[in-house]
């Protein structure tokens, strides 16, 4: 495997609305970001990637952009994003942006004009078809924000356009090469300013089978999953290999793909040393307990689940390239509130966790508060929903016959919003996000988790997170936590996590995924405790007692 610039680096996910706000409106900006580098740097992270701050009308927060040239007002101004970039490289961070090009925003001019003259040039940026009243639609998929993927063109009542997420997301027609070549250049000018890279939004779903036709249903509504369709639809890797040519490879940009449902024999194509991406998530330990009745039926993964799907990418991915390991994102609940059994907060546990996951091959990728133990937050009413698709998957638990307090407990754990309050900063008022209103009530939990209590206190989530990237950066361990082959150890113990990564050196990562004590055979003698999330330390010839949540790592 080739060795690229971003390898032994953290990454960090901001989401800017919650991030932090410097003028009182409520919504985290761009000067907020560049307030906050120096906390940044001290955290240790090298590459963050900013949730869409383009021009939008937040309809998906962002994820429905109208100027892809323009930073949204409520965000900030292009001088601001110019000062953060550069701010951002003398502080050791690259920045990357959110790259939402499977749709743009029914605001988007490109749509303005294929509304207003479908034959002409801009109808073909899009998917429109004629239909009349009554006519059956051209297919009989359920975007995934829900109903069907058809709307009518706005003004016009014999034609309709296909969106594959909200309405006021409409698809962008990638078999137009007018198209991608219109995506190419934008791409190329933010790399010309110096942006870092690109994190690729839904990017699996540029390629549909055409000509659009129906699938068997799978609920009552007569409408069949996205997935079903994307199953069958080839030829998505052309156009990958063409956007990476044509821009990321020309600049040695950073990428990382949102990718899902990938085939295991297109991974050293599409992350490989000359990938389409330069890396892409690992979502397998968030498909755990997924449910296509809806979210209402997912189940929790267990620990013994979340050990074999990490182990599975690990082996996966060994040799061909760098997964990016996550335990949560924007669209996901708080990792800690997931993956843990309920109750069981405890900071070792969320220690156990992030280090568990950070220790794996691969890129990390932190997302904001986890680094200071953020949790899910508390609904106790549907009202209190802002995400558009968590208000669908309330609708889709009681049209399934759940009471509304049933809907209401089941939306809740997995709901968008969890991982969207605002960034705990203190216990200040509004957790000293902002000076107004957040435009989404801060977690009631602010008082007890936020980073001032954190900062400078041994003990705390915050400062353990600190020793993960230290320990990523150190001149003695960077070359085997970065490149060191993972080997699962002891796989087959209950509730235990383990495994070495063996390279220049062998480290023992292990993590005790129970609140009860447990022990675990040693191979060898432990030369020295690198990281070690309790007090205790209790090893003898042959054998280490692991406290409860206990997670170390082990130089052998
Ligand atoms: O998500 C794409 C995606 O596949 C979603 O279906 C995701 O699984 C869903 O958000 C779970 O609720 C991306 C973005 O990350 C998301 O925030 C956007 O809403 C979506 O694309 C549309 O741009
Ligand atoms: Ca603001």
């Amino acid at each position: 495997m080739e060795r690229k610039w971003w390898h032994g680096k953290t990454a960090y996910q901001i989401y800017p609305k919650s991030f932090y706000d410097t003028n009182g409106d409520g919504i985290g900006d761009l000067r907020g970001v560049i307030e906050k580098l120096d906390y940044l740097q001290e955290l240790g992270v090298e590459i963050v990637w900013l949730s869409p701050c383009y021009c939008s009308p937040l309809a998906d927060q962002g994820y429905d952009i109208s100027d892809y040239y323009n930073i949204d007002p409520r965000f900030g101004t292009m001088a601001d994003m110019e000062e953060l970039i550069e701010k951002g490289r003398a502080h050791g961070i690259s920045i990357v942006m959110d790259l939402v090009v499977n749709h743009c925003s029914d605001e988007h001019e490109w749509f303005r004009k294929a509304c207003e003259d479908p034959d002409g040039p801009f109808g073909q940026f899009f998917y429109i078809r004629d239909w009349h009243e009554g006519e059956k639609l051209p297919c009989n998929l359920r975007s995934y924000f829900g109903g069907p993927c058809w709307d009518l063109l706005p003004g016009h009542t014999d034609k309709i356009y296909f969106h594959a997420f909200h309405k006021k997301q409409p698809d962008l027609n990638w078999e137009n090469p007018a198209l991608r070549k219109v995506v190419y250049k934008m791409i190329n000018w933010w790399l010309d300013k110096g942006l870092g890279g690109f994190r690729i939004d839904a990017i699996i779903n540029i390629k549909k089978l055409l000509p659009f036709r129906d699938f068997p249903a799978d609920r009552d509504d007569g409408l069949c999953r996205f997935k079903t369709m994307l199953a069958e639809a080839k030829g998505v890797n052309v156009f990958l290999a063409e956007m990476a040519n044509e821009t990321f490879h020309r600049h040695d940009a950073f990428s990382v793909g949102e990718v899902f449902d990938e085939k295991e024999e297109d991974l050293p194509l599409i992350i490989g040393d000359n990938g389409y991406f330069s890396s892409m998530f690992d979502f397998s330990e968030k498909l755990i307990g997924m449910d296509a009745r809806g979210w209402y039926a997912w189940k929790m993964p267990t620990a013994e689940e979340y050990k074999k799907a990490a182990f599975e990418a690990q082996a996966k991915s060994a040799g061909v390239g760098f997964y990016s390991n996550i335990i949560e994102n924007h669209d996901e609940p708080r990792g800690v509130s997931h993956y843990l059994p309920e109750g069981e907060n405890s900071d070792a546990a969320k220690k156990m966790l992030g280090g568990l996951n950070f220790m794996l091959r691969g890129l990390p990728f932190l997302y904001q508060g986890q680094e200071i133990g953020m949790e899910n937050t508390v609904f106790t009413t549907p009202e209190q929903f802002d995400d558009i698709n968590t208000l669908h998957e309330y609708q889709v638990a009681l049209n399934a016959g759940l009471t509304p307090g049933e809907a209401l407990a089941a939306v809740a754990r997995v709901s968008r919003d969890n991982a969207r309050t605002p960034f705990q900063w203190s216990a200040d008022e509004n957790a000293g996000f902002s000076s107004g209103t957040p435009w989404l009530p801060v977690n009631p939990n602010y008082r007890e988790i936020n980073l001032a209590s954190q900062r400078g206190r041994p003990d705390s989530v915050y400062e353990f997170y600190r020793q993960l990237t230290a320990l990523r950066k150190s001149v003695e361990w960077a070359e085997t936590v970065v490149y060191g082959e993972t080997v699962p150890y002891l796989a087959e113990q209950e509730n235990l996590m383990a495994y070495f990564r063996k390279g220049e050196r062998t480290l023992l990562v292990a993590g005790n995924f129970q609140n009860e004590a447990q022990s675990m055979f040693l191979p060898t003698t432990v030369k020295e405790v690198l990281i070690n999330n309790l007090n205790c330390f209790d090893a003898d010839a042959g054998s280490l007692r692991l406290g409860p949540w206990q997670f170390v790592v082990l130089a052998l």
